[in-house]
């Protein structure tokens, strides 16, 4: 069996694959590289099924997708659907530069990263969501993972989740919530 994964996120794709890996022993995951479609949602979960249902449309295989995004409380939930440019590009540290300012010197430094987990096929359509409490740090911190890791402290720890290595937070983060939550569900209709 093979599975499409819609994203065109590479930093995305290898979260996914050890994600997924683990829990989808014996189906073939393959990057989706065709059109893109417009992520016009207000959700996070209707932006997942917008990209799996094209991706799916497109190939005619069984589609997984991840809608992602960084909410700060204390800025009304933005950057939310829009946080893969909030700053109008996306570069990552331009976002998260932007956030930092427009967080200024807050004290209420809340904020959740969320995932929606989308799986959609000829006759099915899944959606589950993850979240992953946190603050916002001071300054970045760290290499590892992508996007707005360097600035996120997670919930319980004292490091940024750019700090963490790929297993750690693969171990915790929104993305694998999300997809755990997901994955049972697409065994049983895939296998
Ligand atoms: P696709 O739509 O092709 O999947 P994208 O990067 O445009 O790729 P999104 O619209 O879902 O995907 O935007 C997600 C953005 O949210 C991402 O670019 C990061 O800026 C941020 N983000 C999501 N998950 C993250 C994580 O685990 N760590 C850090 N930042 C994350």
């Amino acid at each position: 069996t093979t599975l499409v994964l819609a994203t065109h996120n590479a930093h995305k794709v290898v979260e996914l694959r050890r994600i997924l890996g683990t829990l989808l022993e014996g189906i073939e995951l393959v990057a989706y590289d065709g059109p893109e479609p417009v992520e016009d949602g207000e959700t996070f979960a209707a932006n997942a099924l917008i990209k799996a249902r094209a991706a799916h449309r497109h190939t005619g295989l069984p589609v997984i997708a991840d809608d992602s995004g960084i909410c700060v409380e204390a800025l009304g939930g933005a950057p939310g659907v829009h946080s893969a440019r909030y700053a109008g590009t996306r570069d990552d540290a331009d976002n998260y530069r932007l956030l930092l300012k427009n967080l200024g010197d807050s004290e209420n430094r809340a904020a959740d990263f969320m995932c929606a987990a989308a799986f959609v096929n000829d006759d099915v359509e899944l959606v589950e969501v993850g979240v992953w409490k946190g603050t916002i740090l001071q300054a970045p911190a760290g290499d590892g993972g992508f996007g707005y890791d360097p600035i996120f402290q997670p919930e319980g720890l004292d490091v940024a989740s750019a700090q963490l290595s790929a297993d750690e937070k693969n171990a915790i983060s929104h993305r694998s919530r999300a997809f755990t939550a997901l994955l049972p569900q697409v065994r049983e209709y895939l296998i």
